[in-house]
C-alpha cells in the first residue's frame, strides 16, 4: 500500500519507518521543509533508542523516501502536533485543519484517512470529516475515516508502536476495518475497534488523564508525608503491596508534551473537569513547592548559587517539553533569595545584599543552544546547592566525595530519589527528597 505520512514529528517518523519496514510504500510529509531536508540527508536528530537503525534502513532501501509535497496514497496517517493554548487551555487544532486541506484535493475514492493526533472528543467528526467530504465523497462509503491514536512512551517508542494495543474507532464500520487492516501489519498486539472515532479520541484523553490525576495523588502523599516525617516512597512502595493500589511516584512536576496537556483537552467542549483540573494544579505547583522547600533548608548566604541537573522532563531523553527541571529553575530565577522575611533579615544581617539567585543548568541530554547549559563540573563549582530535577542515568552515580570538594554548600533537594541518600547523608550532605 502507498501510506502517506503527514508529520515528521517524534510520532510519524518512527511510523513511517515501521510501516516501510512492513512492506509498505511510504511518503514522509512535513511543512518545514528542515525535517525533509534532513530526512533526504539521512540526518537523524532524535535519540530514540533504536529509531536511526530503522529509519536509516527504510531510506537506504527506498520503501521510505521524504517529500516536501503531500501525494496521493491509500492511507493518508496524520501526525501532527495539536498544542495546547496555555491561556484559554483550549487544543489549538490548526494543524489538523492544514492536514485536512492539503488532503482534500488529493483524496481519491476509497483512500482512507487516519488521524493520530491527541485531540479534543469529536474532532474527527466535527472538524476533520466536513473538510474532506468538502469535494463530494462521502466519509464511511466512498473514503474511509478513523481516529487511531498513538499511546508510545517516548524513550521506548519503536517497541510499544508494535506491543501496545491499538484503539481504532472509525466513520462506520468499514472505515474501522480498513483502517485497523493498516495496523494489524506491524501491531503485535491486540487492536480493539472503537464504535466511533469521539470514543477513541476520549479514551486516549482519559488514559493520559488518569496517569496525570495518579501522579499528583503520589505528589500530594509526598507534601503530607514530609509533614509527618515519613519517607513517601518508601510509603508508597508499602501501600501497594495492596492488591488494588497502585499509586505512581512523586516527582518535580509532569512534563512532556502530552500529559499537563492532554487532561485540559476534556474540558474543550465541556465545563465538567473538577479532579481532573486539581490535578493539573498540583502537578504543576511542584516547582514551587521543590523551590519553597529548598529555600528553607539553604543556608543565608547573600546571592547563592543553585545548580539545577536534568532539563529533559524525564529520565534518559532528549525532550524538554513542559521541563519541570526549566519549571524549578524559572521559579528560582524569579524569586529573590529567600523564601522568608526571617531569611532576608538573615542575609542583610550578615552584611549581604538581597540578589537573585544564580541558576545553572545542566543536562547532557538536551541539546538546545538557547539553554545555556554547562559542563557538570562547572555547574557544581562553588554551587551552594544542587536540585536534581530528571532521573538520568548518570546522575544516580554522582559521587559525594568528589561533589565536597567541588560544591561550596552540602544542600542537595534529590526529586528523583535517584541518590543513595545514606552515602550522601554520611558524607555530610543534607538531602531533601520528594
Ligand atoms: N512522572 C512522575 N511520576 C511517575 C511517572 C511519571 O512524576 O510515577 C512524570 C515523568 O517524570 C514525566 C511525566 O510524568 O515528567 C510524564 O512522563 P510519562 O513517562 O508518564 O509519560 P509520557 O508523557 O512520556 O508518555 C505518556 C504515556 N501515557 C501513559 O502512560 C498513559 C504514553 O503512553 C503516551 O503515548 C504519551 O503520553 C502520549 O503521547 O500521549
Amino acid at each position: 500500500m502507498t501510506v502517506c505520512v503527514h508529520g515528521m514529528g517524534y510520532i510519524g517518523l518512527p511510523t513511517a519507518a515501521i510501516l516501510a519496514s512492513s512492506g509498505h510504500d511510504v511518503v514522509g510529509y512535513d511543512t518545514d521543509p528542515s525535517k525533509i531536508d534532513d530526512l533526504e540527508a539521512g540526518t537523524i536528530r532524535s535519540e530514540e533508542p533504536g529509531l536511526r537503525s530503522l529509519l536509516i534502513e527504510a531510506l537506504d532501501s527506498g520503501a521510505l523516501t521524504a517529500s516536501p509535497d503531500p501525494v496521493p496514497a491509500a492511507y493518508h496517517l496524520i501526525c501532527v502536533p495539536t498544542p495546547l493554548d496555555h491561556e484559554t487551555k483550549r487544543a489549538d487544532l490548526s494543524y489538523v485543519v492544514a492536514s485536512a486541506e492539503t488532503i482534500a484535493p488529493l483524496l481519491r475514492e476509497g483512500d482512507t484517512v487516519i488521524l493520530e493526533s491527541t485531540v479534543p472528543p469529536r474532532t474527527t467528526e466535527d472538524i476533520l470529516r466536513p473538510i474532506l467530504e468538502r469535494d463530494g465523497f462521502e466519509a464511511g462509503s466512498e473514503f474511509y475515516l478513523a481516529h487511531s491514536p498513538e499511546t508510545v512512551l517516548p524513550g521506548d517508542v519503536i517497541n510499544e508502536l508494535t506491543k501496545n494495543d491499538r484503539i481504532v474507532g472509525g466513520v462506520g464500520t468499514n472505515s474501522t476495518t480498513i483502517a485497523a487492516a493498516l495496523y494489524d501489519g506491524f501491531v503485535e498486539a491486540e487492536i480493539h475497534q472503537a464504535p466511533d472515532p469521539s470514543t477513541a479520541e476520549f479514551v486516549k484523553l482519559v488514559q493520559n488523564t488518569y496517569r496525570d490525576v495518579n501522579i499528583a495523588l503520589a505528589n500530594e502523599i509526598a507534601k503530607l508525608a514530609a509533614d509527618y516525617g515519613v519517607d513517601s516512597r518508601g510509603a508508597i512502595s508499602l501501600a501497594n503491596t495492596h492488591p488494588r493500589v497502585d499509586i505512581l511516584q512523586p516527582g518535580p512536576g509532569v512534563g512532556g508534551h502530552c500529559i499537563p496537556l492532554d487532561p485540559w483537552f476534556l474540558g474543550h467542549e465541556s465545563d465538567q473537569l473538577d479532579v481532573i483540573a486539581r490535578a493539573r494544579h498540583v502537578n504543576d505547583g511542584m516547582a514551587d513547592y521543590v523551590v519553597d522547600q529548598l529555600l528553607e533548608h539553604l543556608p543565608s548566604t547573600p546571592n547563592p548559587t543553585v545548580a539545577v541537573l536534568g532539563i529533559a522532563y524525564k529520565g534518559n531523553i532528549d525532550d524538554y517539553r513542559e521541563s519541570p527541571g526549566l519549571a524549578i529553575a524559572r521559579t528560582l530565577q524569579a524569586r529573590p533569595i529567600t523564601g522568608s522575611e526571617e531569611r532576608e533579615m538573615a542575609v542583610v544581617l550578615d552584611g549581604g545584599s538581597l540578589q537573585n539567585i544564580d541558576v545553572r543548568l545542566h543536562d547532557d541530554h538536551v541539546t538546545d543552544q538557547t539553554l545555556d547549559l554547562q559542563p557538570l563540573d562547572e555547574v557544581l563549582d562553588g554551587a551552594d546547592a544542587m536540585i536534581i530535577a530528571t532521573d538520568h542515568d548518570e546522575y544516580a552515580t554522582l559521587d559525594p566525595e568528589e561533589l565536597q570538594s567541588l560544591m561550596d554548600g552540602r544542600l542537595v533537594f534529590d526529586t528523583r530519589a535517584v541518590l543513595r541518600k545514606a552515602e550522601w547523608t554520611a558524607a555530610g550532605f543534607d538531602v531533601l527528597t520528594l
